[in-house]
């Protein structure tokens, strides 16, 4: 029988994940509808991105999966009517770009790059950066992304820790986990990089409490979620030399409002969402391959655990 994947992921992007999405089903051997619009009751997959006007998932009575483009589900996680199974995305091109991220902006850190872009005549203070192996990088969240930053970092020669909220074990990485080893894990992190998912737990984990915790003057990247940061308390740990420098690439609001104070802000690298994306000819490959696995009666890969909202 031929299945309905209804594309609700927003009907600009349809143009992007058609021809892939296409090729990645039939590569798999599945005969597969795709559509952008189908009757609720004909529908067997979905593809979802937040862009989509989609809320009311109850009307899909015979939809057997909800197949999220995003890694991040926080807008979708907690729908009262989606009863469905709910994938996110792990995808390789997306997993690519964040290392690409992270490692960047870690050695603009580590390097102290900013002190020799647009040097001045006479500004000649040769002072040699330490080694990587020297430099503390701690890597909030080990998940997808945060593990394989890590494994980047470590092949870069830094000291890397990680926390996650389960005890791991990682080769190459100091990892702590719980509301106990945190303390621990900031205290090494000359740089910080911020990879958790936006759930109630981890709301305002970067704040006055535990900027205090990391070294004096360090840096902060964060990919992860703007609900992570408490950016009051973070302005205020700029200002005082607490924090170095900090680069954000996501925000509670976002766009980031123009009126923002990070805008202004000297200690602030403003990225507009721009850390990895999804690519969606690895990202329609791996949609395939959850279709096939659900549909040889397989377990879903990326399941969201509904009850640890991630
Ligand atoms: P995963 O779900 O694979 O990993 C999440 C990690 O966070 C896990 O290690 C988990 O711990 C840890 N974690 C969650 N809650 C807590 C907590 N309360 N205390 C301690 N650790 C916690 O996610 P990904 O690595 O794939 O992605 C991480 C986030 O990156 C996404 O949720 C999204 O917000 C963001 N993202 C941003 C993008 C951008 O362009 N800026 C692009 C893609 C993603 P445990 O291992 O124990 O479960
Ligand atoms: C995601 C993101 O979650 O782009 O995929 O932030």
């Amino acid at each position: 029988m031929t299945l309905t994947v209804l594309f609700a992921a927003g009907p600009e992007n349809f143009a992007e994940y058609e021809a892939p999405l296409r090729a990645a089903l039939q590569a798999e051997g599945l005969d597969a509808r795709l559509a952008t619009e189908a009757p609720a009751d004909d529908v067997d997959y979905i593809v979802y991105a937040p862009s989509t006007a989609l809320r009311d998932f109850a009307p899909f009575t015979r939809c057997k999966a909800v197949l999220s483009l995003w890694a991040g589900v926080e807008r979708i996680v907690d729908n009262p009517t989606l009863t469905q199974p709910l994938a996110r995305m792990v995808d390789p091109g997306l997993t690519a770009g964040m290392v690409e991220y992270v490692c960047g902006h870690v050695l603009r850190y580590h390097l102290g790059m900013d002190a020799h872009i647009g040097a001045r005549p006479g500004a000649w203070t040769p002072v040699a950066p330490p080694l990587a192996a020297e430099r503390g990088v701690v890597i909030l969240g080990l998940g997808e992304l945060g593990r394989a930053c890590g494994a980047a970092l470590v092949a870069l020669g830094f000291r890397v820790s990680g926390w996650a909220a389960r005890p791991r074990q990682i080769p190459g990485l100091a990892c702590h986990h719980g509301p106990e080893g945190l303390a621990a894990a900031l205290g090494d992190a000359e740089i910080l990089v911020t990879l958790l998912p936006r759930t109630p737990e981890t709301d305002c984990i970067v704040n006055a409490h535990t900027l205090a915790q990391l070294p004096r003057g360090a840096r902060i990247i964060n990919p992860g979620r703007g609900s992570l940061i408490d950016d009051a308390a973070l302005l205020a740990a700029l200002d005082q030399g607490q924090i170095g420098h900090a680069t954000l690439d996501v925000f509670r609001t976002e766009p980031l409002p123009r009126n923002h104070p990070y805008w202004d802000h000297p200690g602030i690298t403003i990225t507009p969402h721009i850390a990895a994306s999804t690519r969606a000819p690895s990202a329609a490959r791996v949609i395939a391959r959850n279709i096939a696995r659900s549909e040889a009666g397989e377990s879903l890969l990326y399941q969201v655990d509904r009850a640890r909202g991630y």
